[in-house]
Order: C-alpha cells, then sequence, then structure tokens
C-alpha cells in the first residue's frame, strides 16, 4: 500500500449509540454497525471512526473510560467487535477507534486505587495538588465550573478538564505512558487500523499550574496546557512505541484550540507524529466574543478565511488536516451553515463540495449524507448531554430566561449531532423498535436514508460521487491549493493544481444570485466534474444560482 493511502479516504464517523440498534433496547450497537455495513459500502467510505465503546458509566457518553481493554455491555461484547472488523475488512473498509488518553472516567480501577491512598503507584496516574486552603487555580472545566474537585479523605484536589467523572491521566509519569501504550498495541494487534486520538494536544500541563488572567472568554486555563511543552515529545514517544510497528495504520489527533503552527508539527511526516488532526477554528464562527452558549448568525468571511488560512498554512508547511463540518460535539452542518427550508439538497451538497474537493482527508459524520438536521428539541427533559444540561443550569443561574437558554440550546447543544440515524419513515425511524434513548428528530418522514437512496438526486448520491471523484483524480488527493474570488461576497472558491490538471471549485454559499467572471485559462474544454443543478456552461460571466456549486476540471 502507498504509504500515504489515506489522502485518497473518505472517513465515516459512526456515534455508535445513535446509529443502529439491533436487540431493541433503545440503545444503538456493534451488531447494528454490521447490519448496516452494505449501506456504507454503498455510499463508499474507506474508513469507519467509531466514538468510544470501551466500559464506560457513560456519563460523557464514553468518553469517559472506565476500562480501555473491555467493549461495554451495551454495545455488545469482544466476539460482535471482532466480527465487525473481520466483516468490515472483507469489504475493504478499515475502522479505527476513538481512544481517550488525556483523562479516564473516575469509575476505572486506576483512579479508585488512587483514592484508596496517597502511596499508591495509581495516585501518581493523575494530576493532583494539595488543599491549601484554596482552590489550586481558577482554571476552567470545558464543560462548566472549576477544573478541580476536592477529596475530603486525601484533602487534596485533583484535575479535570472536561467533567468532574473525568480525570486528567498525568503524563509526566513514565508508567502511566507505558500502560497506555501497551493498551494502545492491543487494539492495534486485534488488528484495527488506527486511532482517532480525543483531545490529544491537551496531554502536556504546564508545571506552574499558573492562575489564568480570566479577562476573555478563553482565559480559562488553556494557555498551560493547550499543545503544551511536552506534547511533542510524548507524541513521538507514542509513535515510536506504538504506531511505527504497524504497517498502513491512520492516527488523527483532535486538537483543541491549537494553531497552524503546532498542526505542521503534529502532522509533517519528517517529525513522525501524527497523520493528521482536526482543528475547530472555522466552528467557531458562531461563538458571540467566543462564547459558545450565544446566538449568533454565522459570518461568511470569517469562516472562509480561516479554512483558506489552515489549507494555505498547512500546506507551506506539509501538515495534513481532516476536512469536515460536523462531529458528535458540532450542531449540524445543514442546520447552521446550509439553508434548509427553501435549498435543502443545494446547500446539502454545495456544503459537501466545498470540504471534500480541499487538500486533506474529508469525514463524514454519520446522517451529514443525508442533510439530517437539529432536531429542535424544545424542552429540557429532550437533552441527554452533560455539556448542555450542566450549561442549561448556568445560564439560567445567570439570569437568562428558560425559553432563552433553550433557544441557545437548540442551536448550539451537542445533542443536536446524536439523534437517532432516520433509517426509513416508520416508528422510531427505524433505528430501534423500543423508543431510543434520546429523541427522533421530528423530520423523520422526510428525511431519512430510504428516502435519500430513493431519489436519485439526493445529498446521499452527492455524497457518493464526491468520494469516487477522490479516488479518480489525483488533483483532488494530491494537488496544491490556492484560494480565488476572495472578494467576493458569498462565494467559496479555491484552485487545486496537480502536474498537468486544474481543478476549478465554486461554491456559492448564499441565497443569492452571483456572477464571476471566469479566468481565460479555465476557458477552453474542459470538464465538469460534480455540480448541485445538473448541467452547467462554463462561460465568461457565469452567473451562479443560490447555492450553485460546480468543480471543472482542465488539463
Ligand atoms: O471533545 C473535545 C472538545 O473540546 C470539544 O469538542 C468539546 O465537546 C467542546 O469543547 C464542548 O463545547 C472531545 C470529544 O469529542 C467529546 O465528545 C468529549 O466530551 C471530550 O473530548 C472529552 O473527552
Amino acid at each position: 500500500m502507498k504509504k500515504d493511502w489515506w489522502k485518497k479516504s473518505v472517513v465515516y464517523q459512526i456515534y455508535p449509540k445513535s446509529f443502529k440498534d439491533s436487540n431493541g433496547d433503545g440503545f444503538g450497537d456493534i451488531v447494528g454497525i454490521i447490519e448496516k455495513l452494505d449501506y456504507l459500502k454503498k455510499l463508499g467510505v474507506d474508513i469507519l471512526w467509531i466514538t468510544p465503546m470501551y466500559v464506560s458509566p457513560q456519563n460523557d457518553n464514553g468518553y469517559d473510560i472506565a476500562n480501555y481493554y473491555e467493549i461495554d455491555p451495551k454495545f455488545g461484547t469482544m466476539e460482535n467487535f471482532e466480527t465487525l472488523l473481520k466483516k468490515a475488512h472483507e469489504k475493504g473498509i478499515k475502522i479505527i477507534m476513538d481512544m481517550v488518553v488525556n483523562h479516564t472516567s473516575t469509575e476505572h480501577e486506576w483512579f479508585k486505587k488512587a483514592l484508596e491512598n496517597k502511596n499508591s503507584k495509581y495516585h501518581n496516574y493523575y494530576i493532583w495538588k494539595e488543599n491549601k486552603g484554596k482552590i489550586p487555580n481558577n482554571w476552567a472545566s470545558k464543560f462548566g465550573g472549576s477544573a478541580w474537585e476536592y477529596i475530603e479523605k486525601l484533602d487534596e484536589y485533583y484535575l479535570h478538564l472536561f467533567d468532574i467523572n473525568q480525570a486528567d491521566l498525568n503524563w509526566e509519569n513514565n508508567e502511566l505512558r507505558e500502560e497506555i501504550y501497551k493498551m494502545m498495541r492491543f487494539w492495534l494487534d486485534k488488528g484495527i487500523d488506527g486511532f482517532r486520538l480525543d483531545v490529544v494536544n491537551l496531554l502536556s500541563k504546564d508545571s506552574s499550574f499558573k492562575d489564568d488572567t480570566y479577562e476573555k472568554v478563553n482565559d480559562d486555563g488553556r494557555k498551560y496546557y493547550t499543545d503544551g511543552p511536552k506534547i511533542h515529545e510524548y507524541l513521538q514517544e507514542m509513535n515510536r512505541e506504538v504506531f511505527s510497528k504497524y504497517e498502513d495504520i491512520i492516527t488523527v489527533g483532535e486538537m483543541s484550540s491549537t494553531n497552524i503552527e503546532n498542526s505542521i508539527k503534529y502532522t509533517n511526516e519528517e517529525r513522525k507524529e501524527l497523520n493528521m488532526v482536526f482543528n475547530f477554528h472555522h466552528l467557531k464562527v458562531d461563538y458571540l466574543n467566543g462564547d459558545k452558549w450565544s446566538l449568533m448568525e454565522y459570518n461568511f468571511k470569517e469562516l472562509r478565511d480561516i479554512l483558506f488560512s489552515w489549507q494555505e498554512g498547512m500546506q507551506a508547511g506539509q501538515g495534513w488536516s481532516a476536512l469536515f463540518w460536523s462531529n458528535h460535539d458540532q450542531p449540524r452542518n445543514i442546520s447552521r451553515f446550509g439553508n434548509t427550508k427553501e435549498y435543502f439538497n443545494e446547500s446539502g451538497k454545495t456544503l459537501g463540495t466545498a470540504i471534500h474537493l480541499m487538500r486533506g482527508t474529508p469525514y463524514i459524520y454519520q446522517g451529514e449524507e443525508i442533510g439530517m438536521e437539529n432536531p429542535d428539541f424544545d424542552s429540557i427533559e429532550m437533552y441527554r448531554d452533560i455539556e448542555s444540561l450542566n450549561n442549561y443550569k448556568i445560564l439560567l443561574e445567570k439570569g437568562l430566561t428558560e425559553k432563552q437558554v433553550l433557544e441557545i440550546l437548540k442551536n448550539k447543544s451537542r445533542d443536536n449531532a446524536r439523534t437517532p440515524i432516520q433509517w426509513n419513515g416508520e416508528k422510531n425511524a427505524g433505528f430501534s423498535n423500543k423508543e431510543p434513548w434520546i429523541p427522533v428528530g421530528k423530520n423523520y418522514k422526510n428525511i431519512n436514508i430510504e428516502n435519500a437512496l430513493r431519489e436519485k438526486a439526493s445529498i446521499f448520491y452527492h455524497y457518493k460521487k464526491l468520494i469516487k471523484l477522490r479516488k479518480e483524480y489525483d488533483v483532488i488527493s494530491h494537488g496544491s491549493f490556492k484560494k480565488i474570488y476572495e472578494n467576493q461576497e458569498g462565494i467559496f472558491a479555491y484552485e487545486r493544481i496537480y502536474s498537468s490538471e486544474e481543478l476549478l471549485v465554486v461554491c456559492n454559499f448564499s441565497i443569492e444570485e452571483k456572477e464571476i467572471v471566469i479566468e481565460d485559462k479555465f476557458l477552453k474544454d474542459g470538464k465538469v466534474l460534480i455540480s448541485t443543478y445538473g448541467d452547467i456552461f462554463i462561460e465568461k460571466k457565469l452567473k451562479l444560482k443560490p447555492f450553485e456549486s460546480f468543480a471543472y476540471l482542465i488539463k
């Protein structure tokens, strides 16, 4: 296999809890994924990233791992997992596991032993500060409140950058790091094809543990642990101890609040750290003054400029990015950046084109390929996510009305992405024959996979085509990136170049008609590879309809 085979691949993210329930407990499972492998094969994706299925109390839906070596019975058994791996491989589909090594659940036996006594070796697996009469510092938990929790018995605080139930691991401890590498090898030895590494740029905390200034929203301690002092050292060690021992695996790091400079370091091949990274800057363009829990129309220019500056920066440093609009932590992309009322199909397709044809490896989040929308939950009882429930309380305490808070959650909650996959228009959208763990989106009778497969002009077939094009044209997988038309409001456009091939990608992100002037070099015989509205004739003065997009190739 070519060493950068993953540049020709498309990854599909499965949130197993909401994908398909096979045993009628309202909770998706591994057998459900096996049942749907043919569907995924039909779409044409190459790699599945499955979010955590290890034993977990599920306070944060599996990102709170209590046992790294076992599958949680709610999802099935290890045998089920091995069958899934085998069947997927038979179909030519790879599987990467989600690995959380920044923290464990407080239910993990390491943490339980750490609590028993300060002299236990496990105590040093976590990050503790003694009680000096006040909280160790003012760092905030990403899910609201302080990042420290007091344990009376030990008269100490432990660090949790996420929920109280997610204690941060002490990466300064060699023994802990070895335990983690051993566990990662266990999964790779089973034959999995790599890892998506959760918040992996937060592993190295600055030893000063200083107070942050708290002047701006982001002064919450993050500068002391984001891309921290030893992070590259740790990832190089992880690569040496784990990744380098296996062939053809793929590693993608989820990077919280990172920057281009570090992301180049994480992914430049020569440094031997990771294959690619996710960053989230483009998904903060609807945060008012950096605050997620606010309401704001997204700023198109900011969105485009961020994405394009990452394209240029990563290219200059020979880094590699994961390309994505959505995941299990983000509201649905079509509700956020598209127009679901008048241009459902068109905006869904244009969003897909814009992302898939840039430089990087595209990721599709389950349901995105049929344009699943935010579910518009209208009462707090419908929400399950710990971050949403915490912030519901925090916002009410701040003095917002219940109505205002619900409106914010409708737009911002992570549960927007976590409703069951809408397989058909039947009961519970065909996800389960029992009431699902979280309500199904209201529009499932209309927007569902059965309908999408029947309808030749659906978003599904557009995504299928995008995936296929990546395999056929090296200019998509390996070409260079150049932004164009950057002064035109609402236009998201770029060129890709690879030896004699040039690809022009133009997307109208607005509901207005736009006119662009096509450069002379493109006014020769070429080929439209994909478009929103079917046929498009490339001429000097080209008019674009609302949410119209196309990719045009010349040689
Ligand atoms: O998320 C990390 C993360 O920082 C976010 O995307 C987070 O959900 C967001 O900041 C909240 O506003 C990862 C996982 O993807 C997420 O599901 C987990 O909850 C989190 O790590 C903790 O493991």
